[in-house]
């Protein structure tokens, strides 16, 4: 509910969250900005740890929040209150992991504990990306995500630092929020079955033509969808 009425009412919220140290202020920073002076300053006024970005008609709030540690000083919880509870209705989660830490599986793991305490169902993969932080000064360029089974289009690598990565994560994050809709048509021939079928079982085809072992089949769907269509099955789309 709090989602859908956040992206009728206004911009989506995008939080950052990550273990103490691991760059999420320094990537906050490194955020263009997309306000007026007047909101700029309203904004700093209200909260420091907010920031509106994205482009044009793909505008999105940031949070910066306080980094989890073990155990949660319980003056900063009550402190950054406020922020923490809105980690579990914001539209996007921002997990950012310093992968130069030797413990960042460590530190991530007690980052999506966290993140279960404050409501949020880290199941829920539509939500939260990774952001790997300071390649810069780490062994590798690419790590395996922390949450298992996070798809690698919700990896970014990047060092907030040298402001390596980050036109990739912008376009990512806008993406995720503002889901392109494409209305294509699509030749299969009548046996590829599995095709048809998958397609019907998610709900993409809105319409469908059958020219003797031919079949036409409108599509609604999103990037997203797509992409895993073409995965799937190693097709490109007409
Ligand atoms: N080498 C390198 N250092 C970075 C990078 N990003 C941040 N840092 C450094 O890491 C330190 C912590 O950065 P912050 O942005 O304050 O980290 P934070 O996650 O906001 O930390 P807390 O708010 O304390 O949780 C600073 O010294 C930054 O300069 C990066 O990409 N590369
Ligand atoms: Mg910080």
């Amino acid at each position: 509910m709090q989602r859908n009425q956040r992206l009728k009412n206004s911009i989506p919220l995008v939080s950052f969250v990550g273990y103490t140290n691991a760059g999420k202020s320094t990537l906050f920073n490194a955020f263009p900005n997309k306000k007026t002076k007047a909101e700029n300053r309203l904004f700093s006024t209200l909260d420091p740890y907010l920031k509106k970005c994205g482009s044009y008609k793909k505008e999105y709030i940031i949070s910066d929040t306080v980094g989890f540690i073990r155990d949660l000083p319980t003056s900063l919880v009550i402190a950054f209150r406020a922020t923490l509870e809105e980690i579990a209705f914001s539209d996007l989660i921002v997990h950012v992991v310093d992968v130069s830490d030797e413990f960042a599986d460590k530190n991530a793991e007690v980052v999506y504990n966290t993140l279960e305490e404050l409501g949020v169902d880290t199941g829920d993969k539509n939500r939260i990306i990774e952001v790997h932080n300071k390649i810069d000064v780490s062994i590798h360029q690419r790590f395996p995500p922390f949450l298992k089974g996070l798809e690698k289009d919700k990896i970014f690598s990047i060092s907030a630092k040298e402001k390596q990565g980050l036109e990739k994560l912008f376009h990512g994050i806008e993406n995720k929020l503002y889901k392109q809709i494409l209305k294509e048509n699509i030749i299969l021939d009548v046996t590829e079955t599995e095709k048809i079928k998958w397609l019907y079982q998610n709900h993409l085809v809105k319409s469908s033509e059958l020219k003797e072992s031919i079949i036409k089949l409108e599509l609604i769907w999103d990037g997203e969808e797509k992409q895993k269509f073409n995965e799937i099955f190693a097709l490109t789309v007409l």
